[in-house]
């Protein structure tokens, strides 16, 4: 597509004239830009990917009402602006936040947060820990913003049983070809098939409070400054009502492992319980963050399910000729789904330390605050 990006840039009321824009490719699904104007701020440009989000006003609706939360929690904090950001969206020039295109495509458009970088994978253990802060600060501070006022985008976007349901229909569309290749994945999800919708069960019986969730919480999504520090949490393209397990899981995923997302190789991939500490330090240590007994008895078990449930999805989008996520080359979605059921396998190897590592943390937490988790 031969988008004018100019053009769509002055849809919206910003201030400052483009000099020059290049493309952020990070994302599977949206099509993000940072452009540059010629003495003012920068900004971010996102095309949303209406094929996954059918609903792209719902979308940004959900990503402006939790700004403003956020933004009314923080805006009187003495470091806030500095060490603490939230996302700013633009309006257009027309009113409301999102532009549509001559091609019919959906953008949004929010200022770029200055001095700040991404990291695709944990470079140290005090990057864990402030990325554990900033994911574990999300729920703390929309604790209070009332789940059922956010629209559910993506319907049943963790849930188990739908992401088999469309594993199985993928598995009898697919070519042999791709079945034979992916055969020993195919194998794993299998296997695991039972133990892997626990959580949703106890999520079904309310036993676990639900809560507004940010559900894509990998550590490229978060920003830091150079020194470290976390900056403010990005992304918010699929919050909705979830579980804090889907959070804290899908960010263990990627935290606490410094090899590719789409490594192919299980040699080359690790579990680094030092960054699993550190991480949950962050989350639950250091983040405001008030969990029950059980939602905290589930931590360690929802990193393997939401690794698996990525790895998952990856599989069924090779099965299904990578119609889902974008890819960069041919076997990427298998790569990504081999990489993740890798690191599912570390997760469970890993299980003990990790919940020997959570019930420390949270008792450290608990004595500090006086209160006991039920
Ligand atoms: C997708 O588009 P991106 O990169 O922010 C996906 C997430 C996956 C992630 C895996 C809407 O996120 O669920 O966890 O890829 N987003 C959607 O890297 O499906
Ligand atoms: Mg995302």
């Amino acid at each position: 597509m031969n988008t004018n990006i100019r053009k769509v840039f002055e849809a919206f009321a910003s201030e400052g004239t483009m000099s020059g824009y290049s493309a952020i490719d990070s994302g599977h699904i949206n099509a993000t830009y940072l452009i540059e104007t010629e003495k003012g701020p920068s900004f971010v440009l996102q095309r949303i990917n209406h094929r996954v989000f059918t609903n792209p006003e719902d979308v940004v609706a959900n990503k402006i009402k939790v700004s403003k939360h956020l933004f009314e929690k923080l805006r009187d904090r003495p470091d806030f602006g500095k060490e603490t950001h939230v996302l700013n969206f633009l309006k257009t020039t027309s009113g409301g936040y999102i532009h549509r295109d001559e091609d019919g495509s959906y953008w949004n458009l929010m200022e770029y947060i200055e001095n700040s970088r991404v990291y695709l994978k944990t470079p140290d253990r005090g990057i864990a820990l402030e990325a554990g802060r900033a994911f574990g600060s999300f729920l703390a501070l929309t604790v209070d913003l009332d789940p059922s006022k956010v629209i559910e985008t993506l319907p049943g976007f963790h849930s188990m049983k739908l992401r088999f349901e469309q594993f199985d229909e993928a598995l009898l569309n697919a070519s042999s070809e791709r079945k034979q290749s992916a055969s020993a994945q195919i194998s794993i999800a299998n296997e695991l098939r039972q133990e892997m919708t626990s959580l949703e069960n106890l999520v079904g019986e309310g036993k676990i409070p639900t809560r507004v969730t940010h559900n894509d919480t990998k550590i490229s999504n978060a920003l830091f400054s150079e020194e470290g520090q976390a900056l403010c949490v990005i992304d918010l393209d699929t919050v909705m009502e979830g579980v804090v397990h889907y959070d804290f899981g899908d960010a263990v995923r990627t935290i606490c492992s410094s090899a590719d997302e789409d490594e192919p190789d299980p040699a080359k991939i690790d579990f680094s319980l030092d960054y699993f500490a550190a991480f949950v330090d962050g989350f639950l240590g250091r983040s405001g963050l008030s969990l029950s007994k059980l939602e905290i008895e589930g931590l360690p078990k929802s990193a393997k399910m939401m690794t698996f449930i990525v790895g998952l999805r990856f599989l069924t989008d090779f099965l299904n000729n990578d119609i889902y996520f974008d890819t960069q080359y041919e076997e990427q979605n298998l790569a990504r789904a081999k990489s993740q059921f890798r690191r599912v396998e570390l997760i469970e190897e890993n299980l003990g330390e990790m919940t020997n590592i959570v019930m420390n943390v949270s008792v450290r937490v608990q004595n500090k605050s006086g209160t006991v988790a039920k």
